[in-house]
Protein backbone atom coordinates (compact mmCIF):
# COMPACT_ATOMS: atom_id res chain seq x y z
CA UNK A 1 0.00 0.00 0.00
CA UNK A 2 1.49 3.12 -0.93
CA UNK A 3 0.05 6.61 0.70
CA UNK A 4 -1.10 9.91 -1.66
CA UNK A 5 2.14 11.90 -0.52
CA UNK A 6 4.52 11.40 -3.15
CA UNK A 7 7.40 13.92 -1.66
CA UNK A 8 8.83 14.75 -5.23
CA UNK A 9 8.67 18.47 -5.25
CA UNK A 10 12.00 19.95 -4.35
CA UNK A 11 12.62 21.93 -1.36
CA UNK A 12 15.38 24.61 -2.31
CA UNK A 13 17.85 24.18 0.57
CA UNK A 14 18.86 27.98 2.46
CA UNK A 15 22.29 28.90 1.86
CA UNK A 16 22.99 28.87 6.04
CA UNK A 17 22.30 25.37 6.14
CA UNK A 18 24.34 24.62 2.71
CA UNK A 19 27.23 26.58 4.91
CA UNK A 20 26.63 25.16 7.53
CA UNK A 21 27.18 21.37 6.16
CA UNK A 22 30.21 22.71 4.44
CA UNK A 23 31.95 24.57 7.16
CA UNK A 24 30.54 22.55 10.68
CA UNK A 25 29.53 19.30 9.18
CA UNK A 26 25.79 19.31 9.86
CA UNK A 27 22.77 21.64 9.66
CA UNK A 28 19.46 21.37 10.74
CA UNK A 29 16.30 22.19 7.85
CA UNK A 30 12.56 23.37 9.39
CA UNK A 31 10.37 21.89 7.54
CA UNK A 32 11.33 19.68 5.40
CA UNK A 33 8.25 17.47 5.47
CA UNK A 34 5.02 18.44 7.09
CA UNK A 35 3.80 16.84 9.89
CA UNK A 36 0.97 15.74 7.64
CA UNK A 37 3.33 14.15 5.29
CA UNK A 38 5.44 12.54 7.80
CA UNK A 39 1.88 11.50 9.66
CA UNK A 40 1.04 9.32 6.85
CA UNK A 41 4.29 7.15 6.88
CA UNK A 42 4.87 7.17 10.29
CA UNK A 43 2.85 4.01 11.26
CA UNK A 44 4.23 1.60 8.38
CA UNK A 45 7.66 2.81 9.71
CA UNK A 46 6.72 1.72 13.36
CA UNK A 47 5.05 -1.28 12.70
CA UNK A 48 8.11 -2.41 10.44
CA UNK A 49 10.17 -1.86 12.88
CA UNK A 50 8.72 -3.71 15.73
CA UNK A 51 8.27 -6.86 13.10
CA UNK A 52 11.81 -6.79 12.40
CA UNK A 53 14.16 -4.97 15.00
CA UNK A 54 16.76 -7.64 16.39
CA UNK A 55 17.01 -6.43 19.83
CA UNK A 56 13.54 -6.16 21.93
CA UNK A 57 14.38 -7.73 24.92
CA UNK A 58 14.01 -5.50 28.25
CA UNK A 59 16.08 -2.64 28.43
CA UNK A 60 18.11 -3.64 31.52
CA UNK A 61 19.28 -6.91 29.91
CA UNK A 62 20.99 -4.79 26.87
CA UNK A 63 23.81 -2.97 26.77
CA UNK A 64 24.62 0.28 25.74
CA UNK A 65 23.80 -0.13 22.41
CA UNK A 66 21.04 -2.49 22.41
CA UNK A 67 19.43 0.58 24.87
CA UNK A 68 20.14 3.14 22.88
CA UNK A 69 17.52 2.71 20.34
CA UNK A 70 15.45 -0.10 18.31
CA UNK A 71 16.93 -0.47 15.39
CA UNK A 72 16.54 -1.60 11.49
CA UNK A 73 18.63 -1.29 8.13
CA UNK A 74 17.10 -1.08 4.91
CA UNK A 75 13.52 -0.99 6.32
CA UNK A 76 12.80 -0.07 2.79
CA UNK A 77 12.90 -3.52 1.74
CA UNK A 78 10.51 -4.84 3.35
CA UNK A 79 7.46 -2.16 2.89
CA UNK A 80 6.38 -0.41 0.18
CA UNK A 81 5.07 2.63 2.03
CA UNK A 82 8.35 2.85 3.66
CA UNK A 83 9.99 2.33 0.47
CA UNK A 84 8.23 5.53 -0.61
CA UNK A 85 9.70 7.50 1.84
CA UNK A 86 13.20 6.26 1.93
CA UNK A 87 13.15 7.11 -2.26
CA UNK A 88 12.02 10.29 -1.67
CA UNK A 89 13.25 12.68 -4.68
CA UNK A 90 13.14 15.96 -2.24
CA UNK A 91 15.18 14.06 0.76
CA UNK A 92 17.85 12.89 -1.96
CA UNK A 93 17.49 16.30 -3.98
CA UNK A 94 18.11 18.51 -0.47
CA UNK A 95 20.87 15.89 -0.02
CA UNK A 96 22.77 16.22 -3.26
CA UNK A 97 22.47 20.27 -2.49
CA UNK A 98 23.65 20.16 0.80
CA UNK A 99 26.47 18.21 -0.22
CA UNK A 100 27.02 20.21 -3.57
CA UNK A 101 27.30 17.27 -6.05
CA UNK A 102 24.86 16.57 -8.39
CA UNK A 103 23.86 13.04 -7.75
CA UNK A 104 23.16 11.05 -4.80
CA UNK A 105 22.93 6.89 -4.47
CA UNK A 106 21.48 5.48 -1.41
CA UNK A 107 23.76 3.18 1.10
CA UNK A 108 21.02 2.46 3.34
CA UNK A 109 18.23 3.77 5.66
CA UNK A 110 17.99 3.02 9.48
CA UNK A 111 14.88 3.28 11.56
CA UNK A 112 15.99 4.46 14.96
CA UNK A 113 13.38 4.41 17.66
CA UNK A 114 14.53 5.73 21.30
CA UNK A 115 12.30 3.98 23.78
CA UNK A 116 11.00 5.52 26.92
CA UNK A 117 13.95 5.79 29.28
CA UNK A 118 16.29 4.20 26.58
CA UNK A 119 19.88 5.42 26.91
CA UNK A 120 22.40 7.91 25.19
CA UNK A 121 23.92 7.37 21.72
CA UNK A 122 27.46 6.95 22.46
CA UNK A 123 29.71 9.40 21.09
CA UNK A 124 31.42 8.34 17.34
CA UNK A 125 31.62 8.69 13.50
CA UNK A 126 29.65 7.03 11.24
CA UNK A 127 32.39 6.52 8.53
CA UNK A 128 34.48 4.72 9.94
CA UNK A 129 31.61 1.82 9.21
CA UNK A 130 31.33 2.91 5.42
CA UNK A 131 34.15 0.90 2.92
CA UNK A 132 33.32 4.51 0.86
CA UNK A 133 36.42 6.21 -1.11
CA UNK A 134 34.96 9.74 -0.65
CA UNK A 135 34.26 11.89 1.95
CA UNK A 136 30.99 13.18 -0.16
CA UNK A 137 28.70 11.57 2.47
CA UNK A 138 25.62 12.32 4.40
CA UNK A 139 22.91 11.53 6.71
CA UNK A 140 19.57 12.90 6.97
CA UNK A 141 18.04 12.27 10.40
CA UNK A 142 14.29 12.97 10.48
CA UNK A 143 12.06 13.01 13.54
CA UNK A 144 8.87 11.30 12.80
CA UNK A 145 7.15 12.77 16.30
CA UNK A 146 7.74 16.10 17.51
CA UNK A 147 11.08 15.78 19.62
CA UNK A 148 10.38 17.87 22.99
CA UNK A 149 14.15 19.08 24.45
CA UNK A 150 14.23 16.84 27.08
CA UNK A 151 14.06 13.91 24.49
CA UNK A 152 16.51 16.16 22.26
CA UNK A 153 18.19 15.45 18.36
CA UNK A 154 21.78 14.85 18.35
CA UNK A 155 24.98 16.97 19.57
CA UNK A 156 27.18 17.52 16.70
CA UNK A 157 31.58 18.28 17.34
CA UNK A 158 31.51 21.27 15.32
CA UNK A 159 34.12 20.94 12.68
CA UNK A 160 35.58 17.58 12.75
CA UNK A 161 34.45 16.16 9.43
CA UNK A 162 37.45 18.12 8.15
CA UNK A 163 39.71 15.62 10.01
CA UNK A 164 38.52 12.58 8.66
CA UNK A 165 39.13 9.24 10.60
CA UNK A 166 40.21 10.62 14.25
CA UNK A 167 40.45 7.51 15.97
CA UNK A 168 38.70 3.79 14.99
CA UNK A 169 36.48 3.78 18.00
CA UNK A 170 33.36 2.02 16.92
CA UNK A 171 30.16 2.91 18.62
CA UNK A 172 29.82 1.58 22.56
CA UNK A 173 31.27 2.61 25.28
CA UNK A 174 34.71 2.88 24.01
CA UNK A 175 33.89 5.65 21.87
CA UNK A 176 31.78 7.43 24.25
CA UNK A 177 34.72 7.60 26.75
CA UNK A 178 37.66 8.73 24.16
CA UNK A 179 35.86 10.78 22.11
CA UNK A 180 34.19 12.46 25.41
CA UNK A 181 37.92 13.06 26.25
CA UNK A 182 38.82 14.11 22.96
CA UNK A 183 36.08 16.73 23.28
CA UNK A 184 37.00 18.28 27.10
CA UNK A 185 40.93 18.21 26.41
CA UNK A 186 40.43 19.58 23.30
CA UNK A 187 37.60 22.28 23.74
CA UNK A 188 36.16 20.87 20.64
CA UNK A 189 33.06 23.03 19.97
CA UNK A 190 29.97 20.96 19.98
CA UNK A 191 26.38 22.19 19.20
CA UNK A 192 22.66 20.36 19.12
CA UNK A 193 19.68 21.85 17.18
CA UNK A 194 17.74 20.94 19.97
CA UNK A 195 13.94 20.40 20.23
CA UNK A 196 12.56 19.16 16.54
CA UNK A 197 9.26 18.94 14.93
CA UNK A 198 8.14 15.65 13.09
CA UNK A 199 9.47 16.11 9.53
CA UNK A 200 12.54 19.03 10.32
CA UNK A 201 15.71 17.42 9.38
CA UNK A 202 19.44 17.60 10.28
CA UNK A 203 22.04 16.24 8.25
CA UNK A 204 25.49 15.70 9.20
CA UNK A 205 28.50 14.47 7.05
CA UNK A 206 29.85 10.85 7.32
CA UNK A 207 32.93 12.51 9.58
CA UNK A 208 31.33 14.70 11.43
CA UNK A 209 31.09 13.32 15.46
CA UNK A 210 28.24 13.28 16.81
CA UNK A 211 25.86 11.97 19.95
CA UNK A 212 22.53 11.74 21.00
CA UNK A 213 21.05 11.96 24.59
CA UNK A 214 18.91 9.48 26.57
CA UNK A 215 15.21 9.40 26.11
CA UNK A 216 13.63 10.34 30.05
CA UNK A 217 10.58 10.31 28.74
CA UNK A 218 7.74 8.21 27.93
CA UNK A 219 7.51 9.87 24.85
CA UNK A 220 8.87 6.79 21.43
CA UNK A 221 11.45 9.22 19.76
CA UNK A 222 10.91 7.94 16.33
CA UNK A 223 13.61 8.52 13.73
CA UNK A 224 14.04 7.78 10.32
CA UNK A 225 17.66 8.23 8.58
CA UNK A 226 18.58 7.83 5.06
CA UNK A 227 22.33 8.00 4.15
CA UNK A 228 23.32 8.92 0.41
CA UNK A 229 26.98 9.44 -1.02
CA UNK A 230 27.96 11.06 -4.33
CA UNK A 231 27.68 8.95 -7.44
CA UNK A 232 30.58 8.01 -9.06
CA UNK A 233 31.84 7.09 -5.19
CA UNK A 234 33.85 4.14 -5.68
CA UNK A 235 34.54 1.33 -3.08
CA UNK A 236 37.35 1.92 -0.73
CA UNK A 237 39.27 -0.06 1.03
CA UNK A 238 38.44 -3.06 3.73
CA UNK A 239 40.46 -2.80 6.37
CA UNK A 240 38.19 -3.51 9.51
CA UNK A 241 35.85 -6.13 10.25
CA UNK A 242 33.64 -3.31 10.35
CA UNK A 243 33.84 -2.08 6.99
CA UNK A 244 33.89 -5.68 5.64
CA UNK A 245 30.23 -6.25 6.80
CA UNK A 246 29.30 -3.04 5.48
CA UNK A 247 30.77 -3.99 1.99
CA UNK A 248 28.93 -7.34 2.45
CA UNK A 249 25.65 -6.09 3.75
CA UNK A 250 25.17 -2.86 2.06
CA UNK A 251 27.33 -3.00 -0.93
CA UNK A 252 26.63 -6.03 -2.42
CA UNK A 253 30.19 -7.61 -2.04
CA UNK A 254 31.70 -4.98 -4.32
CA UNK A 255 35.30 -5.04 -4.47
CA UNK A 256 37.85 -2.20 -3.68
CA UNK A 257 38.25 0.78 -6.59
CA UNK A 258 35.28 -0.93 -8.78
CA UNK A 259 31.74 1.87 -8.41
CA UNK A 260 29.76 1.65 -5.26
CA UNK A 261 26.64 1.25 -7.25
CA UNK A 262 25.26 -2.13 -6.32
CA UNK A 263 21.42 -3.22 -6.39
CA UNK A 264 21.37 -1.93 -2.90
CA UNK A 265 22.58 1.51 -3.94
CA UNK A 266 20.29 3.27 -6.47
CA UNK A 267 20.66 6.57 -7.87
CA UNK A 268 17.65 8.88 -5.64
CA UNK A 269 18.76 11.79 -7.23
CA UNK A 270 18.21 12.88 -9.97
CA UNK A 271 15.46 9.69 -9.56
CA UNK A 272 15.72 7.21 -12.02
CA UNK A 273 13.37 7.09 -15.33
CA UNK A 274 11.99 3.67 -14.13
CA UNK A 275 10.93 5.58 -11.07
CA UNK A 276 9.47 8.49 -12.51
CA UNK A 277 7.55 5.91 -14.50
CA UNK A 278 9.45 6.28 -18.04
CA UNK A 279 9.74 2.82 -18.81
CA UNK A 280 6.06 2.58 -19.51
CA UNK A 281 6.68 5.17 -21.86
CA UNK A 282 9.63 3.10 -23.65
CA UNK A 283 11.47 5.61 -22.72
CA UNK A 284 15.49 4.10 -21.19
CA UNK A 285 15.95 4.24 -18.05
CA UNK A 286 19.34 5.05 -15.93
O1 LIG B 1 19.41 8.73 16.59
C1 LIG B 1 20.39 8.59 17.30
O2 LIG B 1 20.30 8.45 18.52
C2 LIG B 1 21.76 8.56 16.67
C3 LIG B 1 21.73 8.63 15.19
C4 LIG B 1 23.05 8.50 14.53
O3 LIG B 1 24.06 8.25 15.13
C5 LIG B 1 23.14 8.71 13.09
O4 LIG B 1 22.11 8.91 12.43
O5 LIG B 1 24.26 8.68 12.55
Amino acid sequence: MSVAFKLDDPHAMPAAAIASVRDKGHAVVHGLASGEEVEAFRPAIESAVRRHADNQAPLEERGTYGKAFLQVTNIWQYDDTVKQFVFAPRFAKAAADLLGVPAVRLYHDQALCKEPGGGHTPWHQDQNFWPLDTDKTITMWMPLVDVPAEVGSMTFGSGTHKRGEIGQWFIGDDSEAKFAELVEREKLPTETHGAMKAGDATFHKGWTLHRAPANPTALLRSVMTIIYYADGTRVGPIDSKMRRMDQKFWLADIPPGELAAGPLNPRLWPPSLDRLGMRKQGLPSS
